[in-house]
């Protein structure tokens, strides 16, 4: 049996599932849905996922969505290397990390990249502004995190994979031309979250990396880099 992954270009949490794949070096079919052309609303693809979202992933009749179920599957299924810890308390923290993400982290870097990227910018111009003391905690406690290699256990896991995703989210939003009417203080990341470069590199180092970055981020204009800076 063979893996299938259904996926977007720019959706973080189908990045997840690729950056999985690409670290446990599981070979895949691709299925790269438009979502301008409505592909995740045929009839095909709502047969997998009702709720017409990316990441799926089909291992034989086995059909999954959501993408931080996806990873804990992928983990029983390929178990090398381990990206939910050795022990039972590394993969609390593990989950504990995923879950911050989800719920402190994403809440708090779409109040300010959401709007640059989707056009609402002007709009939301004084919630971006007040938004952004709360994207500074999440990256310093961040930086904190990563200073002595990875988040958990000093070694690759679903945590730091959920987080680089985000943050290559915020930073393709405070390139966007929109961001030039704020003052962010967010790029170079490095300047101020040096950490941030250094763990990011890491994971950008992965075999196959390149094949798993949102492929029109590369070709917008301006274009994003697949390195953090
Ligand atoms: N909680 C889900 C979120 C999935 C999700 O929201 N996917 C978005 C892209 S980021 C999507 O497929 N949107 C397509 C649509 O709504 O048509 C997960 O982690 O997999």
């Amino acid at each position: 049996m063979s893996i299938e992954v259904y996926w977007g270009s720019g959706s973080t949490p189908a990045w997840r599932v690729l950056l999985a794949l690409a670290a446990k070096g599981v070979p895949y079919e691709s299925h790269l849905l438009s979502f301008s052309n409505r592909e995740t609303r045929t009839p095909e693809f709502l047969a997998l996922n009702p709720r017409g979202k990316v990441p799926v992933l089909k291992n034989g009749d086995f059909v999954l969505n959501e993408s931080l179920a996806i990873l804990a599957y992928l983990n029983r299924e390929f178990p090398s290397p381990p990206l939910f810890g050795l022990s039972p308390e590394e993969t609390g923290l593990v989950w504990r990390s995923c879950l911050e993400y989800v719920g402190h982290g994403d809440p708090a870097f779409s109040v300010v990249a959401r709007p640059l990227l989707f056009g609402q910018s002007e709009a939301q111009a004084q919630a971006i502004r007040d938004g952004l003391p709360a994207v500074y905690a999440e990256l310093d406690a961040l930086n904190a995190a990563v200073k002595d290699g990875f988040l958990v256990g000093g070694t690759l896991s679903a945590a730091d994979i959920v987080w680089f995703c985000g943050l290559h989210f915020l930073q393709r939003a405070a390139t966007r031309p929109a961001a030039a009417n704020f003052e962010l203080g967010l790029l170079p990341f490095g300047d101020r979250w040096p950490n941030l470069v250094t763990w990011a590199a890491k994971i950008e180092s992965l075999p196959g990396y390149l094949e798993t970055f949102p492929p029109h981020w590369l070709t917008s204009d301006p274009p994003s880099s697949p390195h953090l800076r």
